[in-house]
């Protein structure tokens, strides 16, 4: 039957660094390559399972660095849930939750593995698996963020020409506020009005500077303003979100249900951002949506900066959102120098689509998983 022709014979994991074509900076780190950790789960009925977790800058986006997943992930979650059926998905997050406390970004790139080889099983998309698409193309937002003007407004005005993105997120906070300011004026001036801007300042600022600058940012034309203040300020996050005449987004601020649950409450921001590698798997990313969703919070596609395998794992569970008002980054494939499948995600039409076929839809490249895998 399914349980045992599913059954995980194997699983494994590889610390991959792959180089992007520029520097990315946040308010608290800055890459010339992203970290992720590869997961392959191998099961009795010869079918393999790819799934992919990302970090930014080690571990200062949120707790987990590659070196930990693949610890975390060999000496813990592997072994507990090797004989495990790949096909049951919820069980398998109980079995992970068991062996481990958070670790989300591991958690989620095995989650994905499974999804990956259940659906290769049964010929079905992984989207199939979790309720089935709603959409099958979303509109893209780019992330500038050289840091330096001139620069980024060429790349934005680039991706225009191109059609692949007419929506920018802009990263604040590395900078002085004035500084950051002079870099968005610069931008809005050669963007074509009513461009959607997102701001998104990774924590950076304290409620202070949150009344000084925020309303220079709506001046400027941006219509999101993402985790201005740190994670857990609730209270003043609240007031912040209140007195806000642009919409906040909650990132850093909700992992868990829990989290969704009081930050939605407590209204700390009227958007949440979604990435598998805060809530742990498909089935919970969706969970959060809905206590998010319930509350009258509007769903963000978020990324941190997957190759197309993570951003097609990402673009599964989001297609089976009902509702996803902001549509999502995934730009992730476009910014490395080489993506890590045979065919990277398709950009068209200012939209990321949905790729078609078994399980995730995509095939990583053996030779460029070889290249940027790190040497044990
Ligand atoms: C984040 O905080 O949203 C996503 C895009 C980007 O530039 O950084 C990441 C993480
Ligand atoms: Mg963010």
């Amino acid at each position: 039957d399914l349980c045992r022709a599913t059954a995980i014979r194997r699983i494994s994991a590889r610390i991959i660094e792959a180089p992007t074509t520029r520097q990315h900076k946040l308010s608290n780190t800055s890459v010339r390559h992203q970290g992720y950790i590869f997961v392959t789960v191998e099961l009795e009925n010869g079918v393999t399972g790819f799934g992919e977790g990302s970090t930014l800058g080690g571990p200062r986006w949120a707790e987990e660095s590659v070196e930990a997943m693949k610890a975390n992930i060999d000496a813990y979650l592997a072994p507990a849930l090797i004989g495990h059926p790949a096909c049951l998905a919820e069980a398998a997050s109980l079995q992970m939750e068991r062996a481990a406390k958070r670790n989300y970004t591991a958690k989620s790139a095995i989650d994905m593995a499974l999804l990956d080889a259940t659906g290769k099983t049964l010929e079905v998309p992984a989207h199939v698996l979790l309720g089935g698409a709603v959409r099958t193309s979303f509109e893209a937002v780019w992330a500038l963020a050289s840091g330096d003007a001139a620069q980024e407004v060429e790349e934005a005005l680039e991706m225009i020409r191109r059609g692949w993105f007419r929506r920018f997120k802009i990263k604040l906070g590395f900078a002085d506020p004035q500084t950051d300011l002079a870099r968005l004026a610069a931008l809005q001036a050669a963007l074509p009005a009513g461009t959607p801007l997102v701001a998104d300042v990774n924590q950076a600022w304290s409620e202070a500077e949150c009344i000084r600058h925020l309303p220079a940012l709506r001046d400027l034309g941006v219509s999101l303003i993402e985790q201005p203040i740190a994670a857990g300020q609730t209270a003043a996050s609240a007031r912040i979100a209140a007195r806000s005449e642009v919409p906040v987004m909650m990132d850093e601020s909700v992992s868990t249900l829990a989290e969704a649950a009081r930050e939605s409450a407590a209204a700390t921001g009227s958007v949440l951002s979604l990435k598998l590698c805060k809530h742990g798997s498909a089935h919970t990313l969706k969970r959060v949506a809905g206590i998010a969703a319930a509350q009258g919070v509007q769903l963000y596609g978020g990324c941190l900066l997957e190759s197309s395998i993570g951003a097609a794992g990402h673009l599964q569970a989001f297609a089976t959102l009902p509702r996803l008002e902001w549509g999502t980054e995934q730009f992730g494939p476009k910014i490395l120098v080489e993506d890590l499948v045979t065919e990277g995600l398709r950009y068209a039409d200012f939209q990321v689509h949905l790729p078609q076929g078994p399980g995730l839809g995509i095939t990583p490249n053996p030779e460029v998983i070889d290249k940027y895998a790190r040497k044990e």
